[in-house]
């Protein structure tokens, strides 16, 4: 059935890959050359041309569950069949409800309320601006300012660009928002190259915070947002005792501390949450990708209850937020979400990712002293390897190594000269082989 679905660009038809601007992509390049999925299953895509591409990367770091799973489609079938939409803004239907009440079943520590977005950067936004709020409606409204981290990646709205630290998602768009500073990366390849997990170097790097506070006051400084692992720089692997230590400041000084979880939620880390896997609890966590199984657009915020209880103030009648999506919580979205978290129960892949995490390790260090191999770093099921530039073409070499393993039936990501893997957490060890053989290959030839 999904074959007949398809429909194959053929050559005659590129001219039809015009009108689409595709996100974060060289467009020319991609559109004179390009790569085409045309269907999923499991641990595969299929391309335009009927390849088989064992992907590396879980789509875009999402499809934790793998590719079109039976159970995923089904509640989504039914769901869009029974009721397609209903508002969520003073209406109701039973999909958020369960599903959050699901979720706050699953989070660490106090967290028990769920925000509901579609994406990931909504997440962020959402989050940011809950963070805000809470202060003013504890009488604390000059708390506005927001910490974000060097190389940290928080989507792509405004109060994520802003926070976040890359230079090309920021620089061509003006301004941003006032107010925010950026805390110092993590990552240094000279104490912490082909680190086995967390690195033991750079834990003090997180004291800067306290020289944020001394500049501005504690009393100005609403929150700190830090994804626990960087994911779309390269991953960037906290140090042991950072996060521990980034929570012991915030506590200190009454500051909320935010992890971005769109990639480290939904067991990444062989955990529900990062927050569980570095023991450190935040008061917000922002989700999205996992959530569905990448299947249907959702976002989430987790807020600490004392949080959503600051809000829950005043007349009865009182709008308490003035914030929300058209399609928070939308039924669609819920139903694959309840599935989706159905089948890692199910198949326990979370402690599945746990079990096989030391035979990855194995396998991602193994590419250590292969040609321009300059660094590999692995935690959970995910792994960057970093390649040494070609002088003057920065990305160049990873790229090259991106479009050959494709060719040769391999999805994996890159970002500048690092390779990220992220494969569903249903791999099994024999596509663990085929993975680091195959690109152990593709490093002997780019030599
Ligand atoms: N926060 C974090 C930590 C993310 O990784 C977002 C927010 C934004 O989510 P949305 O759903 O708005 O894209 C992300 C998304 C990559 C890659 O290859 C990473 C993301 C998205 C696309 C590609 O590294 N992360
Ligand atoms: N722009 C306009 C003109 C709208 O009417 C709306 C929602 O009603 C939005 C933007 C926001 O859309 P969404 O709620 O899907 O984020």
């Amino acid at each position: 059935m999904v074959q007949e679905l398809t429909h194959p660009l053929s050559a005659e038809t590129r001219s039809e890959l015009d009108a689409f601007w595709m996100p974060f992509t060289a467009n020319r390049q991609f559109k004179t050359k390009p790569r085409l999925m045309v269907s999923a299953k499991d641990m595969h895509f299929t391309t335009e041309d009927g390849r088989q591409v064992l992907d590396g990367t879980a789509g875009l770091w999402c499809v934790n569950a793998g590719h079109c799973r039976p159970k995923i489609i089904e509640a989504v079938t039914k769901q869009v069949a029974t009721l397609d939409f209903a508002p969520t803004f003073q209406m109701g239907h039973p999909g958020p409800f369960q599903l959050a009440e699901r979720l706050a079943d699953m989070l660490p520590g106090d967290l028990d309320h769920v925000f509901f977005t579609n994406s990931g950067s909504e997440a962020v936004e959402s989050a940011l601006k809950i963070a805000i709020a809470y202060h003013r409606v504890c009488g604390q409204g000059t708390r506005q300012r927001l910490i974000g981290r060097e190389r940290g990646y928080h989507g792509v709205n405004f109060g994520g660009i802003s926070v976040g630290g890359i230079s090309t998602v920021r620089k061509f768009f003006g301004g941003l928002l006032n107010g925010v500073d950026h805390l110092p990366h993590t990552h240094d390849l000279e104490h912490n190259a082909f680190s086995k997990g967390q690195p033991t170097w750079g834990s003090h790097l997180a004291d800067d915070l306290e020289q944020i506070v001394a500049l501005h006051d504690a009393s100005n400084i609403a929150a700190v947002i830090v994804e626990p692992v960087a994911g779309s720089t390269g991953v960037l692997l906290p140090p042991a005792g950072y996060l521990q230590r980034l929570r012991e400041i915030c506590d200190k000084y009454g500051i909320l501390l935010i992890f971005d979880e769109v990639i480290t939620g939904f067991g990444r880390l062989g955990s529900s949450f990062a927050a569980e896997h570095f023991g450190v609890i935040p008061d917000i966590i922002t989700v999205a990708k996992g959530i569905t199984n990448g299947t249907i657009p959702m976002g989430a915020v987790f807020v600490r209850k004392q949080i959503y209880d600051a809000f829950m103030h005043g007349p009865d009648n009182a709008i308490e937020l003035f914030h929300g999506y058209t399609y928070s919580g939308h039924p669609v979205a819920c139903a694959a979400a309840m599935a989706t978290l159905d089948i890692y129960e199910e198949e326990g892949l979370f402690h599945r990712a746990n079990d096989l995490a030391s035979y990855w390790e194995d396998a991602v260090h193994s590419l250590r002293g292969l040609p321009h191999v300059i660094d590999t770093r692995n935690l959970g099921i995910i792994a960057g390897i970093e390649l040494e530039p070609i002088p003057g073409q920065p990305s160049a070499r990873a790229f090259d190594c991106f479009v050959r393993a494709y060719e040769q039936g391999l999805l994996i990501r890159t970002t500048g000269d690092i390779i990220a893997l992220s494969p569903p957490l249903i791999l099994e060890k024999h596509h663990i082989d085929q993975m680091f053989s195959m690109l152990a290959d593709i490093l002997r030839e780019t030599a």
